[in-house]
């Protein structure tokens, strides 16, 4: 089994070295790691580069400068696609995704075609999030399941597995989403193209170190995008294959 872990970084410097050290503790087979850095300015790609020395399985692919958390997974992906990758997984580089919950992510991708590492599986479990946080990601979630219909408890997650043929049978390049809503936008596809997902409860922490990307240009883009999916799922813009 060929095994990948994208992790799309914006000035992660000082959570990216603790994080790859964690991930390396973990009893993923052979487990490699590739980092999608925005040209950060804090220098998170050169971190990568000086560890990539004396890791191998560590990979870095730098794009020239900030252009969004969905176009980073799309050039990820491609990227794991090419190599031929059986399982890809996509995790933060917070700690706001605990590691060694991603062994449980590479496991249950072998029974499903795509897995969501859920906060929302057994009530929520969510650690240091402000209230506001909560109730913004938990409202979106209810909206997002009412007006597109896909049975997904936690579709903002960001911290999933994928079969490789999944990723394949999506058309990338038609991807339209950037924050929040790339994930809604994925689960999306993956689901109409009549793939079997599995969502795994998970304890989401807070990020403690480092700064958040969150903006109110990503919370407007969730609400508009999910109504243009039900209406790309109704007039067949979105392929149905399977
Ligand atoms: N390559 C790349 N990575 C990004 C970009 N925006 C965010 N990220 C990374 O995507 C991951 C999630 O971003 P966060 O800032 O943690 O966003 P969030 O989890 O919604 O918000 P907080 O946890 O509150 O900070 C982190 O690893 C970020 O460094 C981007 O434009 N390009
Ligand atoms: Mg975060």
């Amino acid at each position: 089994m060929k095994n990948l872990v994208i992790i799309p970084t914006y000035n992660e410097g000082i959570n990216i070295a603790n994080l790859i050290e964690a991930l390396r503790q973990q009893a993923i087979e052979g487990l490699d790691i590739l980092i999608v850095d925005d040209n950060s300015p804090d220098g998170t790609g050169e971190i990568v580069r000086e560890l990539m020395k004396s890791d191998s399985a560590l990979h870095l692919l730098a794009r020239e400068k900030k252009a969004g958390l969905g176009t980073a997974y799309i050039a990820g992906f491609r990227w794991a696609l090419e190599r031929n990758y059986d399982c890809i997984a996509q995790m933060d580089a917070d700690f706001s995704h605990d590691p060694k919950d991603l062994v449980k992510l590479f496991k249950a991708t072998k029974d499903y075609d795509w897995v969501i590492g859920s906060r929302y599986v057994k009530g929520v479990s969510v650690v240091y999030w402000p209230m506001h946080r909560l109730i913004l990601s938990y409202g979106a979630n209810i909206y997002s399941r009412i007006i597109t219909g896909l049975p997904v408890k936690d579709g903002t997650a960001g911290f999933k597995c994928w079969n490789a043929k999944v990723l394949r049978a999506i058309e990338l390049d038609k991807v339209r989403s950037q924050g929040y809503s790339f994930q809604i936008e994925m689960n999306f596809r993956a689901w109409k193209a009549g793939f079997k997902f599995f969502e795994v409860p998970i304890i989401f922490v807070d990020r403690t170190e480092g700064q958040s990307k969150m903006s109110k240009k990503i919370v407007r883009e969730a609400i508009f995008m999910v109504w243009k999916l039900k209406l790309w799922g109704i007039f067949g813009r979105i392929a149905k294959q399977n």
